[in-house]
């Protein structure tokens, strides 16, 4: 709702109410509009302030009605009223102004902000456009080019950003709300014509068409197969072409074909899909997270490579001091000036100085008495991490807990060395970790609550979405991987060539390809694991029909290109070749289109064309497969946790929704079908056979989403 105050003497304040985030209800525009009229009609009301309750302007549409009938006053004619008012409105901004939020700000005649408020039309990452005249505002007041950036990337910007933007007219330390009271006080009575946003002139830049053009290509390139971002474009471009009342006519017509898009639902999907995976729970859907998670005022980060250097930067721009590790003065000196830069840089960035003090280094584990979490961060060794285990379990404190950063080994194992195991789990950082937002908490056999509670709490403090999963080999995300990298394989020595895989998945909204992917990263890495699990040796005699092992089919194309140096982009070839060694331009490489002619003709396997509509449902539906195993096996509580793991670890297009998403979407009856016909055609490939869930579901008739869990009925859980 929205209550209506009138302060003594000439001003009424409005003050949204709606928990937690004063989101745009249809009982809350009904209340507005009461409120507006009510302070309209009193003629001893000379101004109004609009503000929200509990220090938050307004989060915008309630996102919760949108799969409803739409019910209540419509936004768009509340925010005209509000801005045809001879009476001055001023909107008192704290915390946040979001979306319908920020377009009912930009209807009323002044905007004054808290310093620490945040301000944006994230609609775009709901799939959306802001459709209550922001398209239209926002250009007029900030301009084209800062408009475009904003509604086109969702991003919010300070109040002090917004101050400079022209969006607000002033910003207070103070109390919002009262500095906001006062100033109506001395504007009351002033004309609000020259004040209405809808009537400033727009400013349109000379070069409009190309900065339009540029804004398409960086949306091809970030977001390739998104709807909602080019609406965003094309409703910017109204409003720089045509008079505001025809502008709003062109957001409403965009808007209505977004709304009720396939991607705006997988993107409100993904907005609760996130905020679910923090309640983390079992499979069965108990609720764990009202666990107390430990207090964590100091952590340790052993080894400062990549992951470590990432994770340290992580802890100390969340205000943690930190102890890092290394084994030897040397590797620990290039660890702390690599941690140094990275932080310098970072500060540069924010305009601020680096806290370089919270973070200190030692080449002594004996240092680490008084830590209350240590992250293990060296290579995949098992052997090693164990070493080092063994150690913290005699040289830290009986209650902190030690977790390992390894993308795959055994947690089990790990802890079984120590004499805490129910303090022992994986917390799973993704590369490059001070940028990346997914975090893997990894529940051991023997881990407790109340350490699971804790490593979620520390992600949260990260800004992480953390995820808890179960125990096994690559745990949810690298064994779903797994699959999806494989068939890639497969389908080479079938016929298709790199550039036809990395074209059909880049179509389908994935950045990078996996072979661009597999070179960027380094080939030598699922090398080694593979090596690790015993999977590579020496090539079969040729006539051989295919390579296998352990009965099924395996490709050893990955392994031959690395014993012949072609780890990818850091040698100057790989899948592709390159201008130079660590060069970025991939080209096709001739060598090797004969190469996999001489490996075909080795092996007896006849090359065929291969359409793209294969290629991707091979990819996808065996990684999506695994997926469902993972769900059967209790390895992930739910699809919406898988879902999260896609796309903020993997870059998983967003508007899909996640792979689960996206199969649901499909259809699972297709799913199955499809994977039934390549298992069939290809019955010694792994993991193309249906899972037993898949089928069950579509036995039970495909129910959404959110009623898998009643068909997965677990029996045994990891979590
Ligand atoms: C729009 O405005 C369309 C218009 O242009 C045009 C219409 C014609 N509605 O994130 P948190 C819930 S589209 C309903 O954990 P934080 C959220 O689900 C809207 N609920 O907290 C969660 O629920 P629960 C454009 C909402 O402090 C709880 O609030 N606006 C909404 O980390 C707490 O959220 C957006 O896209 C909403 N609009 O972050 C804003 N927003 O407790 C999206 C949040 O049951 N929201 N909830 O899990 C955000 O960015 C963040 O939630 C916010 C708070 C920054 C506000």
């Amino acid at each position: 709702m929205a209550v209506y105050t009138r302060i003594p003497g000439s001003v009424a304040v409005i003050t949204l109410k709606n928990p937690p985030v004063n989101a745009l209800s249809s009982t809350v525009r009904q209340a507005i509009v009461q409120s507006v009229s009510r302070a309209g009609t009193d003629p001893d009301v000379k101004a109004v302030v609009i503000c929200g309750e509990n220090g938050k302007f307004c989060a915008g549409a309630d996102i919760r009605e949108f799969s409803g009938p739409f019910r209540g006053p419509a936004l768009v004619p509340l925010i005209d009223d509000i801005e045809a008012s001879e009476k001055p409105v001023v909107a008192a901004i704290e915390g946040v102004a979001l979306g319908g939020g920020l377009e009912l700000a930009l209807g009323c005649h002044y905007r004054i902000a808290h310093i620490k408020a945040r301000l944006g039309l994230p609609e775009v990452t709901l799939g959306l456009l802001p459709a209550a005249g922001g398209t239209q505002r926002l250009p007029r007041l900030a301009g084209i080019p800062a408009a475009l950036d904003l509604i086109t990337t969702g991003r919010h910007v300070s109040a002090q950003e917004a101050l400079k933007l022209g969006i607000v007219d002033q910003v207070t330390d103070g109390n919002a709300r009262d500095v906001a009271v006062e100033f109506a006080r001395k504007i009351a009575g002033q004309p609000t014509g020259p004040r209405r946003v809808s009537s400033l002139p727009i400013q349109c830049p000379a070069n409009l068409d190309s900065l339009l053009e540029q804004t398409l290509v960086r949306i091809r390139q970030r977001a390739r197969g998104a709807i909602a971002p080019v609406a965003c474009v094309q409703a910017v471009r109204a409003a720089s072409t045509l008079p505001f009342a025809q502008g709003m006519q062109r957001e409403q017509e965009l808007m209505a074909a977004l709304f009720t898009s396939g991607q705006a639902r997988a993107l409100q999907y993904l907005h609760f899909a996130q905020r679910a995976v923090g309640k983390w729970s079992t499979p069965s859907g108990a609720r764990w997270d009202n666990t107390k998670p430990r207090p964590v005022r100091k952590v340790a980060v052993i080894g400062l490579g990549t992951m470590g250097r990432g994770i340290t930067v992580c802890l100390v721009r969340a205000g943690i001091p930190v102890i890092a590790v290394e084994m030897e003065e040397k590797q620990l000196e290039e660890g702390r000036r690599a941690v140094h830069g990275m932080l310098d840089r970072d500060a540069q960035r924010h305009g601020a100085d680096p806290n370089l003090s919270l973070a200190s280094f030692t080449i002594n584990l004996r240092d680490l008495g008084d830590v209350d979490l240590v992250i293990e961060a060296v290579f995949e060794d098992m052997a090693l991490k164990k070493k080092i285990f063994r150690e913290l379990s005699s040289v830290c404190r009986p209650d902190a807990l030690l977790c390992t950063n390894t993308s795959g080994l055994d947690v089990d194992e790990i802890a079984s060395v120590t004499r805490r195991p129910d303090l022992v789990l994986g917390m799973h950082f993704f590369a490059p970790a001070h940028m990346m937002k997914l975090l893997e908490v990894v529940h051991g056999l023997h881990t407790s609550p109340v350490a699971v509670a804790t490593a979620m709490d520390l992600g949260k403090k990260l800004e992480k979405v953390g995820v808890l999963v179960g125990n096994c080999p690559g745990f949810v995300g690298n064994r779903m991987l797994m699959p999806y990298t494989e068939q890639a394989y497969f389908l080479l020595e079938e016929g298709a060539r790199p550039e036809e895989v990395d074209q059909a998945l880049e179509e389908f909204g994935f950045a990078m390809g996996v072979f661009r992917m597999g070179d960027l990263s380094g080939l030598d890495v699922g090398w080694k694991i593979r090596m690790g699990l015993g999977l590579t040796g020496p090539t079969l005699p040729a006539g051989t029909p295919v390579r296998s092992r352990g009965g099924h089919r395996y490709s050893a194309v990955p392994d031959i290109l690395c014993e012949k140096g072609r780890m990818g982009q850091k040698a100057g070839r790989g899948w592709y070749l390159y201008e130079k060694q660590g060069g970025r331009v991939a080209r096709p490489d001739p060598w090797l289109q004969s190469f996999l002619e001489e490996y075909r003709s080795l092996h007896g396997i006849q090359a065929r064309h291969i359409d793209p509509q294969e290629i991707l449902e091979r990819c996808l539906y065996s990684l999506i497969n695994e997926g469902f195993h993972i769900l059967e096996e209790g390895i992930a509580a739910a699809p919406q946790d898988i879902d999260a793991i896609y796309v903020f670890g993997y870059s998983w297009p967003r508007h899909t929704g996640g792979p689960m998403f996206y199969a649901s979407m499909v259809g699972l009856p297709r799913v199955l079908d499809k994977l039934e016909h390549y298992h069939q055609a290809h019955p010694d490939i792994p993991r193309l056979e249906p899972s037993s869930l898949l089928r069950r579901l579509v036995a039970s008739g495909s129910p959404p989403l959110q009623q898998w869990r009643d068909v997965i009925k677990k029996h045994r859980s990891h979590l």
